[in-house]
């Protein structure tokens, strides 16, 4: 290990995180009764810009108002190119009680965007002697974000997560697609066509080395990553792969943009009862290997060592998180 160790963000369990519109208040209650880990009641890009001000007062009112059970309880502000976000965040921190958790910044550019954020949060919290210190959200979804993405990752004590937000990421990156998250059929590779197998088109993940990026910036700074919005809500198979793979490369949950989806994101994202068992099992094996001075031993035939500890640990932790 390096003589330098993340500090872990608070843990929250985050399989699913529900998109709110702040201007749809009777989706509020539903929300709050769903199974969704986390909710964001948005002012950013699902509200228009003529709904901006009640918005705001209809989130102050929801978050003070509506029981929200044990849901980790977010706000996404508007972004800080805008004239919205100041007020946002005064109106937010200054009126909503500490029910809430988290404010979630959409995209974040420079680690200055998190400065300036972290400067007017700390000034009110003290100010209005808020009681519970609010966490940032950072959703990196645009080039310079993503370019930035390390320092941005490091440049707070309140960062706990950071998220990839697919849609806008494409449009600054100017890929040449439309559809929120996902696949694209012009994405792949067609095989050798000197080979001696037929041919083959194969489809490729386009949004891949972003995700991996962002879970290498969050992780080395102790966050979570997030996977963001898959738009197709009408394709539950699609959602799910999409989940999966994230998951696999270290994201901890992924964005419901639909009631549909929270079901979606908290199975993929909580490990099944045979992967939790074979966890276990690395585990006591480990545990008698090192009682009998050996570091490496064989399981099943194959090669378990003293990072299988740590791998299994990742799975044996979210499954008890889940159950706490
Ligand atoms: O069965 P009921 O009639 O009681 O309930 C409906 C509907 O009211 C409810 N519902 C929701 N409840 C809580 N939170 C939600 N976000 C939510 N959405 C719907 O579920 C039941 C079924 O709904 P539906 O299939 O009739 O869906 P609608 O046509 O009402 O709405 C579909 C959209 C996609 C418009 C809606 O789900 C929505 O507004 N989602 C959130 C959008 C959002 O917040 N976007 C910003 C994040 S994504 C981003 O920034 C980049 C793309
Ligand atoms: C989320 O905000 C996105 O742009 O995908
Ligand atoms: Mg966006």
């Amino acid at each position: 290990m390096s003589f330098t160790t993340p500090t872990p963000a608070p843990a929250r369990l985050n399989r699913s995180e529900l998109a709110v519109p702040g201007s749809r208040i009777e989706l509020f209650e539903k929300a709050a009764r769903s199974k969704a880990d986390a909710i964001f009641l948005d002012l950013e890009d699902a509200v228009a810009p003529n709904d901006k001000e009640q918005a705001r007062k209809n989130i102050i009112a929801a978050i003070n108002d509506i029981d929200w059970g044990d849901k980790v309880l977010s706000v996404r502000i508007n972004g800080l190119d805008t004239h919205y976000m100041y007020r946002d965040v005064v109106d937010v921190l200054e009126q909503a009680g500490d029910r809430l958790d988290l404010i979630m910044i959409p995209k974040v550019g420079t680690a200055a965007d998190v400065y300036a954020l972290d400067m007017m949060a700390t000034q009110i919290e003290a100010a209005k002697g808020r009681k519970k210190r609010i966490g940032f959200e950072l959703i990196i979804e645009t080039a310079l974000g993503m370019q930035n993405i390390h320092e941005i990752a490091g440049a707070s004590k309140r960062n706990e997560s950071l998220h990839f937000g697919v849609a806008d990421y494409a449009a600054s990156t100017k890929a040449m697609t439309t559809g929120i998250g996902g696949p694209n059929p012009h994405y792949g590779v067609l095989t050798d066509k000197d080979g001696d197998n037929p041919r083959d088109y194969h489809w490729g993940d386009m949004w891949h080395y972003a995700i991996a990026r962002m879970v290498v910036a969050a992780r080395a700074n102790g966050l979570r990553p997030i996977d963001g919005p898959f738009g197709d809500f009408s394709d539950p198979d699609g959602y799910r792969a999409q989940a999966a793979r994230a998951m696999v490369l270290g994201c901890e949950g992924k964005w419901a943009i639909h009631p549909s989806q929270i079901t979606l994101a908290n199975d993929v994202y909580s490990p099944s009862e045979a992967e939790v068992t074979k966890a276990k099992r690395i585990l006591e094996a480990m545990i008698k290997a090192q009682a009998e001075g050996a570091g490496a031993v064989a399981l099943d035939g194959r090669l378990i060592d003293i990072a299988s500890i740590k791998q299994a640990e990742v799975m044996v932790r979210q499954a008890e998180a889940i159950a706490a």
